[in-house]
């Protein structure tokens, strides 16, 4: 049932186009700014965030994909393939954002305090070619040496060091990535570092990973390669009565020092805490902010990325702070109980119809209302405009990419899934 005809794609767009305009916002205008807003997609949704290396590691630092849906990719090849066939059913041009256990490394051991930019050329060539950025994440989990639940934070020296190299090594490599493609690669520090019962000592640690993070930090690179951020965690499975990132941790990191910006975890606060709020207070006194859009069910789960209300809000403020240039958009979730293309195309065309969702809303009505003192409007004006015909603009964004309107991309996911997924046995 294929109910999207070019014709009806036209008409509809022309009616919705009509209506908008009425509310003063240009709809044209709305799709040549949507081009402009890459959305940062992590590889490790292609593969449960299992990585390429078989560290030998025991946890994974307290995250977790759940499921066993046939079809995993096993390597670089599987991985940038599945990505390719994503990203042919997501509208607009956007970035892939990798990890360094996706280093390629020809079957030799490498080590994580020994990788270079090469084991990554995979990476960059296959982005070059696309035209598109990647971004770059050290890894700190899934290795023996984090088996003890410290990283960064680690008491131990010698497993300090190790890690300290490692994320070294990562921002040269992100740096090299940045220049290579010519556009700043962001490299996230997420550290799994916690305890699952109560320490008796918690600012020990915090000080070892304020001095670890310095030195890390202390090379400088160009900012139009290189922009690096930290992300903070409330708990994680093993961390659950102290993470040594914690939020206020980072909060005080990034506002002592103007050259790391944060990264707010839509599934690292507190179940009924959004991060939408943040956006602003963080916007007052950093340039940039890096988000994971991520979707915590009764926990930090990252379960796929739906439009709801939660990513409508962290859309909607990015629009109102008007900072969509400040504020890089990256995805956070993994699910492995259904099929992976099926998951990344979901979760990032639901993130882009939040972003265009908010685009489209004649925000200056609202603003109005409440400069004059109308709050009644102003709610008013917030309900009646989530009747607006949204769908229609998102439909022709989708056709004018050349990506299948409406559910239609799901008979392209069965017949990846018939001809490649099927076999990897
Ligand atoms: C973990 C953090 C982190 C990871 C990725 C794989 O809780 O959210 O960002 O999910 O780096
Ligand atoms: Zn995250």
């Amino acid at each position: 049932m294929y109910l999207y005809n070019k014709d009806r794609i036209e008409q509809d767009y022309k009616a919705a186009k009509e209506i908008y305009a009425a509310y003063g916002v240009d709809t044209d205008r709305v799709m040549e700014e949507m081009k402009t807003i890459p959305v940062s997609i992590h590889c490790w949704q292609g593969d449960d965030v299992v990585g390429f290396e078989n560290a030998g590691g025991t946890s994974s630092g307290g995250i977790m994909a759940t499921g066993n849906y046939p079809g995993r990719a096993r390597n670089g090849d599987e991985l940038r393939q599945d990505m390719d066939k994503a990203l042919s059913l997501i509208p607009g041009k956007h970035r892939v954002n990798i990890h360094a256990m996706y280093a390629e490394t020809g079957g030799k051991k490498v080590d994580r305090d020994e990788i270079t930019v090469e084991h990554f050329q995979r990476w960059i060539d296959w982005a070059r070619e696309k035209g598109i950025g990647i971004d770059f994440n050290p890894t700190f989990f899934a290795h023996p040496l984090a088996d003890s639940g410290y990283t960064l934070s680690n008491p131990d020296e010698k497993i300090r060091k190790f890690w300290i190299e490692h994320a070294k090594r990562s921002r040269e490599i992100a740096a090299a990535i940045g220049k290579a493609l010519n556009s700043p690669c962001v490299n996230n520090i997420w550290i799994p570092d916690g305890s699952k019962d109560l320490p008796a000592d918690r600012i020990t640690k915090r000080q070892i990973l304020k001095e670890a993070l310095d030195e890390i930090l202390d090379k400088k690179y160009d900012r139009n390669f290189l922009v690096d951020s930290v992300e903070s965690k409330l708990f994680g499975i093993g961390s659950e009565s102290y993470v040594v990132g914690s939020h206020e941790f980072y909060m005080g990191y990034v506002m002592s020092r103007d050259d790391v910006i944060l990264c707010l975890d839509a599934g690292h606060f507190h179940p009924t805490e959004t991060i939408a709020d943040k956006i602003s207070s963080i916007l007052a006194f950093k340039d940039e902010l890096l988000l994971h859009v991520s979707r915590g069910v009764r926990w930090d789960s990252d379960h796929v990325v739906i439009f709801n209300d939660d990513t409508l809000a962290i859309a909607q403020e990015i629009k109102r702070c008007d900072a969509y240039r400040k504020v890089h958009i990256a995805l956070d979730f993994f699910d492995a109980s259904i099929n992976r293309i099926t998951a990344w195309v979901t979760g990032t065309r639901a993130t882009l119809k939040a972003i265009m969702y908010s685009l489209l809303e004649p925000t200056h009505l609202l603003v109005e209302a409440e400069k004059d003192g109308n709050l009644g409007n102003r709610l008013a004006l917030m309900e009646e405009f989530k009747a607006l015909p949204f769908g229609a603009v998102w439909n022709k964004y989708c056709a004018e990419n050349n990506v299948p309107v409406g559910s239609a991309w799901l008979e392209e996911v069965r017949k990846y899934e018939e001809e490649v997924l099927s076999l990897r046995k």
